[in-house]
């Protein structure tokens, strides 16, 4: 059964409303060591009231359990994956064979010597027609946000919000302008 160690999350404040109760987003990563970067990608979803579940499946130590999960995301009520990995990160290359639902891979900075560069090009070079959309590195946030961006497609409630939150970013930056000119 999938996922055996997962936590499902979802908003529950009146501006927080969840869209479903089912989990659409699937955090998974490789190692316990990952959850500090990740949890970041959980943060995201819950502000947006997005219903997610987060969870560990590692494809080098639980590749049948990776398999299982990858296969049965779709089924599940699943729309996106956000799949992160450090040193050999093959998780989001992996997960992107066993489904047809999006996969962003989140690079992990897990090791001192090459500081995520293994990671980026762990993700970034799949073969024609099995993609991983690859973010920064130790950029779960990002992730999530780019998750809520494709759910927005067809939800006119999660795409408000993004257009709000891009607002209080230019905001931001408006505010220090002002700042600035001073
Ligand atoms: C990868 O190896 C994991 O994604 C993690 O980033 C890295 C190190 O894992 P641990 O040795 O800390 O479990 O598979």
């Amino acid at each position: 059964m999938i996922p055996d160690t997962s936590t499902t999350a979802a908003a529950s404040t009146a501006d927080e409303r969840p869209i479903t109760e089912t989990p659409l987003v699937g955090i998974i990563m490789g190692s316990k060591s990952d959850l500090k970067i990740m949890s970041a990608a959980a943060e995201v979803l819950r502000q947006f009231g997005v219903p997610f579940e987060i969870t560990l499946v590692s494809p080098h130590r639980t590749p049948h359990r990776m398999v299982e999960y990858a296969e049965s995301a779709r089924k599940r009520g699943l729309r996106v994956l956000i799949a992160g990995g450090g040193g050999a990160a093959h998780l989001p290359g992996m997960v992107a064979a066993f489904t047809i639902i999006p996969v962003i891979g989140v690079p992990i900075n897990s090791t001192t010597s090459i500081q995520g560069l293994d990671s980026v090009l762990s993700m970034i070079q799949m073969p024609a027609g099995v993609p991983v959309a690859t973010v920064g590195i130790d950029s779960a946030a990002n992730a999530a946000v780019l998750a809520i961006q494709m759910l927005a497609i067809h939800n006119a409630r999660l795409a408000d919000s993004l257009e709000k939150y891009r607002n209080t970013l230019k905001d931001r930056v408006m505010r220090t302008i002002e700042e600035l000119r001073k």
